[in-house]
C-alpha cells in the first residue's frame, strides 16, 4: 500500500511510542508535568514557569478558523488508477498510463453547518479529491449534486450569507429550513434546478460511500496535439447511490451525530474499501452550441442519455488518517490546482472559484506557505522564487530569488511545454467588458422540470415533503409565497401541494414548463443494489436458541453484511457470538435492516419500537419467533413487502431484501 504520498508523510509522523520522554518544545526533558511552579506549596504561580507558559500558550492557540463553508468534513487516503490511456483526450500524465497508481486524498463534507454539526442533516455534500500526481497536485473539488445554486461567483457571498445561520440568532445549525435561505430562492430563481436536487433524497445520503460525485463545472481536457474537449467529471460509487428517509436522518442526527464519519472510518478499518469509478462526459469544442442549454452554465447538467458517461478509472479509499487535524482539517483544496492536459472553461462560477480558494486558506491556515504542510505537499519536486512568509519550512539557500537572474544561471527556470510546463489553452477571447448575464443562461426551469420528471413517484413525494418541511419552518408569509411562485414555474402540482401544506398563496396562473422529458440516470431508483456493507441489527427477545443465531450470522458475514446483536445487556451467546449492543445504545435509525429472534411469548417495548421504526422507514425486516403470540402487540402488517418470516422463508430471501434497501410500497 506504500506510495509516494504515504512515504512522504512518514517523514513527518511523530510516534508516542518514541521513548524520548516528555520534553518542552525546545527539547528540554521535564521532571514534572502536573504541577505549576509556585511560591510555596499553597502560593501563587510564578511567571518564571516557562513550562506552564509554553504548554498553556500552545493550548490557547490550538484552534484555527473553520472553513467558511464545508466546515464539517471527514477524509481518507486512497489511490486512483486509469483503465486505459486517455491520451486521445488529455496529456495529463496520471490519465495516460494504466499502470500508474496515483495517491489521492478525499474530503467529504456538509456545506451549511459548523465543524461540530451533525452528519445526517439535509444538505449538499462536498466531494473533494486531491490527486498527488507526478506533475503536481490536481484537485477535483466537487459536490454530490451535478449543478449549483448560482451562475456567477460574485453571488457566492450572498448565497452563503443566506443559507448560513442567520446573523441575529446564529440559527439554524446544519439546516436550510429558514427564512433567509428561502428568501434567496424566491429572489434568485436561477437556484430552481439546484433546489430540486437539494430537496431530493440526494441531500440525505445513507453513507458517504454511497454518493455520486460531480465536478459540476465544464472543464477542458487538452491532448498533446492541443485539441480540446469540454468535459464534465463524475464519480460513480460501486455500492450505488442510496439515501436515508428524512425522519430517519433526523433521528440519526441525534442518536449518532457522527454517523457518516464513523461509517467511513469503520468501513476502511475493516477493509471494506469504498470505490468509485471516474466518469467523463466529453463534448468536442466544435459541438459547444449544439445543446438546448449553455454548457458554461453551472445550473445545467448534460443529460447522460445525450452525452454518455465514459467510465475511465477507479478510485479506492484504503487508509484512514492518522491525525484528523493534521490531515483532514489542514488539507487545502483549490479548483485551480491543475496539471497539464486539464484546463478551465469560461463558466463564471468556476472563474470566481479560481480566486477564492487560495485566498481563504490564507486566513484559515495562517499564511502563504500552506502548501508546505505535509498533507498539501506535492509528491513531485516544487521550487520557485517565492520566499519567506509565515511558517516557512524550507531553507532556500543561494543568493538569488528572482527571475531572470545571471548569478544562478537563471535557476529555477521555466519549463517549456514540450518538457511538461503548463501552458493555458489558447482559447480566442474577444468581447466588450460587461456586467451582465448571457441570455443563454436565462432558462432556469427546464432542467428543474427534467429532474423532477425523472424521479420515481416515491422520490417525487419525498421532494414535496422536503419542500413542505423546509418552507413550513419559515416564518415570513412573503418568503413562502415567493417560493411557491418560483415552484409554480417548475411544476404546478408541486406548487399546489406544497402551498396547501404550508398555507401559502398559489398563483392563479399555471406557469409550469411544459415538458415530459426524462433522464432515467437522474433517479436513484435505477441505482446499483447490493447487500455489501449494510448493517443489520439482530434483536433478541427472551433467550433464543444460539445455534440458529450462529448459523445466520455466518450467512450474513459471507454476504459481506455487517451485524450487531442487540439485547437488554451485553453478554456472550457462545464462544464466537457476542451481544455487542443494548437497547440503550442501538437505534433503528443507525441500521439498514432488523432481524428479530424471539423465544418469549411477549415482545418487550424496546425491540417492538425498534421493529416498528424500521418498518416505518421502509427497511427490510425479518423475524423468527418460537411463539407466535410474541407478535400480537406489533402494529405493522407482517404481510407487507420486505417483511420476511424466517420460519417459512430462507435467510437468503432476507439478504435479497437487504440488497433492495427499502420497500416503498408498504401500506
Ligand atoms: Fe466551494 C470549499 C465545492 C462554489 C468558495 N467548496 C469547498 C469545498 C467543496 C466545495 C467540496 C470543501 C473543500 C474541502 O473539503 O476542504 N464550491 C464547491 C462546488 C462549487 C463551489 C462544487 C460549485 C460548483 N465555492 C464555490 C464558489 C466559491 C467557493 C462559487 C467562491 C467564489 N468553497 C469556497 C471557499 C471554500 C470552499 C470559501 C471554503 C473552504 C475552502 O474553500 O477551502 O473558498
Amino acid at each position: 500500500m506504500e506510495n509516494k504520498k504515504t512515504k512522504q508523510l512518514k517523514n513527518f509522523k511523530i510516534d508516542n511510542e518514541q521513548k524520548a520522554g516528555l520534553t518542552t518544545n525546545q527539547g528540554l526533558k521535564m521532571a514534572e508535568d502536573e504541577f505549576s511552579l509556585k511560591a510555596g506549596l499553597r502560593g501563587p504561580t510564578l511567571l518564571e514557569d516557562f513550562h506552564f507558559r509554553e504548554k498553556m500558550t500552545h493550548f490557547d492557540h490550538e484552534r484555527i478558523p473553520e472553513r467558511i463553508v464545508h466546515a464539517r468534513g471527514v477524509g481518507a487516503h486512497g489511490v486512483f488508477q486509469v483503465y486505459e490511456s486517455l491520451e486521445k483526450y488529455t496529456k495529463a500524465n496520471f490519465l495516460n498510463d494504466s499502470s500508474k497508481i496515483t495517491p489521492v486524498f478525499v474530503r467529504f463534507s456538509t456545506v451549511q453547518g459548523s465543524r461540530g454539526s451533525s452528519d445526517t442533516v439535509r444538505d449538499v455534500r462536498g466531494f473533494a479529491t486531491k490527486f498527488y500526481t507526478d506533475e503536481g497536485n490536481y484537485d477535483l473539488v466537487g459536490n454530490n449534486m451535478p449543478v449549483f445554486f448560482i451562475q456567477d461567483a460574485i453571488k457566492f457571498p450572498d448565497f452563503v450569507h443566506a443559507v448560513k445561520p442567520e446573523p441575529d440568532t446564529e440559527v439554524p445549525q446544519g439546516a436550510s429550513a429558514h427564512d433567509t435561505f428561502w428568501d434567496f430562492f424566491g429572489q434568485n430563481p436561477e437556484s430552481a434546478h439546484m433546489i430540486m436536487w437539494a430537496m431530493s433524497d440526494r441531500a440525505i445520503p445513507r453513507s458517504l460511500r454511497m454518493m455520486e460525485g460531480f465536478g459540476v463545472h465544464t472543464f477542458r481536457l487538452v491532448n498533446k496535439e492541443g485539441k480540446a474537449h469540454f468535459v464534465k467529471f463524475h464519480w460513480k460509487p460501486a455500492l450505488g447511490v442510496h439515501s436515508q428517509v428524512w425522519d430517519e436522518a433526523q433521528k440519526a442526527a441525534g442518536k449518532n451525530p457522527d454517523f457518516h464519519r464513523i461509517d467511513l472510518y469503520e468501513a476502511i478499518s475493516k477493509g471494506d474499501f469504498p470505490e468509485w469509478e471516474l466518469g467523463l462526459q466529453l463534448i468536442p469544442e466544435e459541438d459547444e452550441f449544439k445543446f438546448d442549454f449553455d454548457i458554461l452554465d453551472p445550473t445545467k447538467l448534460w443529460p447522460e442519455e445525450e452525452v454518455p458517461v465514459k467510465l475511465v478509472g477507479k478510485m479506492t479509499l484504503n487508509r484512514n488518517v492518522d491525525n484528523f487535524f493534521a490531515e483532514t482539517e489542514q488539507i487545502a483544496f483549490h479548483p485551480g490546482h491543475v496539471v497539464p492536459g486539464i484546463d478551465f472553461s469560461n463558466d463564471p462560477l468556476l472563474q470566481g472559484r479560481l480566486f477564492s480558494y487560495t485566498d481563504t486558506q490564507l486566513s484559515r491556515l495562517g499564511g502563504p506557505n500552506f502548501h508546505q504542510i505535509p498533507i498539501n505537499r506535492p509528491v513531485c519536486p516544487f521550487h520557485n522564487n517565492q520566499r519567506d512568509g509565515m511558517h516557512q519550512m524550507a531553507i532556500h539557500h543561494g543568493q538569488t530569488s528572482y527571475h531572470r537572474n545571471s548569478l544562478n544561471n537563471n535557476q529555477p527556470e521555466p519549463v517549456p511545454e514540450s518538457q511538461g510546463g503548463y501552458e493555458h489553452y489558447q482559447e480566442k477571447v474577444d468581447g466588450r467588458k460587461v456586467r451582465e448575464r448571457s441570455e443563454s443562461f436565462l432558462d432556469f426551469y427546464s432542467q428543474a422540470k427534467l429532474f423532477y420528471n425523472s424521479l420515481a413517484s416515491y422520490e417525487q413525494q419525498h421532494l414535496k415533503d422536503a419542500l413542505s418541511f423546509e418552507l413550513g419552518k419559515c416564518k415570513s408569509q412573503q418568503v413562502k409565497d415567493n417560493a411557491i411562485a418560483v415552484l409554480n414555474h417548475i411544476d404546478r402540482q408541486v406548487a399546489e401541494e406544497v402551498s396547501e401544506n404550508i398555507g401559502a398563496l398559489l398563483p392563479q396562473e399555471n406557469n409550469e414548463v411544459k415538458s415530459d422529458k426524462k433522464s432515467p440516470a437522474l433517479s436513484m431508483a435505477n441505482t446499483i443494489k447490493k447487500p455489501d456493507t449494510k448493517n443489520v441489527a439482530i434483536l433478541l427477545n427472551g433467550a433464543p436458541d444460539s445455534n440458529k443465531i450462529t448459523e445466520w450470522v455466518k450467512v450474513l458475514a459471507s454476504s459481506k453484511i455487517n451485524f450487531s446483536i442487540v439485547d437488554k445487556k451485553v453478554h456472550s451467546l457462545n464462544e464466537n457470538v457476542k451481544v455487542t449492543d443494548t437497547y440503550d445504545t442501538a437505534d433503528s435509525s443507525l441500521f439498514d435492516a432488523a432481524l428479530l429472534i424471539s423465544s418469549d411469548n411477549k415482545l418487550d417495548k424496546k425491540p417492538l419500537e425498534f421493529i416498528e421504526m424500521s418498518f416505518k422507514h421502509f427497511k427490510p425486516l425479518a423475524f423468527f419467533v418460537q411463539n407466535k403470540k410474541s407478535l400480537d402487540n406489533i402494529r405493522i402488517d407482517l404481510n407487507d413487502p420486505g417483511v420476511f418470516n424466517l420460519s417459512t422463508k430462507d435467510i437468503t430471501d432476507f439478504i435479497k431484501g437487504i440488497a433492495e434497501s427499502r420497500f416503498w410500497d408498504r401500506k
